[in-house]
């Protein structure tokens, strides 16, 4: 099934799993002002049904990050402005509707890894690479890097990465936790649509605590944390469907954690 998206973004369904794909592979997948407005649309309002998205690049790259034909003659403000829109588009992926999954490969760069960054898992492929070539470049992170990355890697790691233009490997990117999960190239995807399965056979209101609750926690102190976290207990234990699963579990017929 299809759904209705900016001319460089492809959607596809497969029942509750919607894939979305960034489509401007002659371009790396870099992301214009359309792009960025698509994303900020989609995730503003995923289509009906869809329970996990698995965000992926077309080509060999995920996304080469700002579209640097773009740039242009911004004035000061005009340059925040644009800035926020990114910031709206990409808080839509991290506080939005429904979990997100990247699959990672070829260049995750500048603004592909502050893309990379607001979704929830990241699956890496052994292609991928990471780099923030903003410095290089004469300008600054403006799609919420400077906020989520420092949170993952180290606003140390981050500073270097600007910097000295250092570029991570895949295998060096899993061990910092810019992906959760390494693949072989070309298995990314397939990973990417097991997780998002497994994620949308969960209680909604359990993925909504953890996208939403548990990012806002883990700001807290420890007193505001506790207090919150048990509010956010109690109310996804109240659940029907939680109870359903506990009596289901207790009666034998639920999955049981298995070792590898
Ligand atoms: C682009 C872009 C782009 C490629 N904007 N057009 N991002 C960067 O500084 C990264 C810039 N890109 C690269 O370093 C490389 O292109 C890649 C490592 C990603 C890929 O290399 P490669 O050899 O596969 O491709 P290519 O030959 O460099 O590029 C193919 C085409 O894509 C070419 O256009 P063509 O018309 O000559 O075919 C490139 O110009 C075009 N292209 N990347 C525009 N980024 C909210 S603030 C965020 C700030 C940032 O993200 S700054 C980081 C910007």
């Amino acid at each position: 099934m299809q759904a209705r998206t900016a001319a460089s973004l492809h959607f596809e369904r497969q029942d509750a799993i919607g894939l979305l794909r960034l489509d401007r592979a002659a371009k790396r997948n870099a992301l214009n002002d359309p792009t960025v407005e698509g994303l900020r649309d989609f995730f503003a309002a995923p289509p009906e049904g869809v329970r996990a998205v698995v965000l992926h690049g077309a080509g060999d790259h995920f996304c080469a990050g700002l579209d640097l034909s773009e740039l242009g003659e911004r004035s000061a403000a005009e340059g925040v402005l644009h800035s926020r829109m990114w910031h709206e588009a990409f808080a839509r992926i991290q506080f939005g509707a429904v979990p997100v999954v990247a699959v990672l490969h070829g260049a995750v760069v500048g603004g592909g890894l502050e893309l990379a960054c607001s979704a929830h898992l990241r699956v890496a492929e052994a292609s991928a690479f990471y780099a923030l070539p903003e410095a290089q470049r004469g300008i600054f992170v403006g799609g919420g890097g400077s906020v989520r990355l420092p949170r993952i890697i180290g606003a140390h790691r981050m500073a270097d990465m600007m910097l000295t233009g250092r570029v991570y490997s895949a295998e060096e990117g899993q061990a910092l936790g810019l992906s959760t999960y390494l693949e072989r190239t070309g298995q990314g995807l397939a990973k990417g649509i097991a997780l998002a399965q497994r994620i949308a056979a969960n209680v909604p209101m359990t993925n909504f605590a953890v996208m939403h609750a548990l990012p806002r926690i883990a700001e807290l102190g420890q007193d505001a944390g506790l207090f919150m976290e048990s509010l956010i207990a109690g109310i996804a234990q109240s659940e029907p469907e939680a109870k359903v699963r506990m009596t289901s579990f207790l009666e034998k017929r639920a999955w049981k954690v298995k070792k590898h």
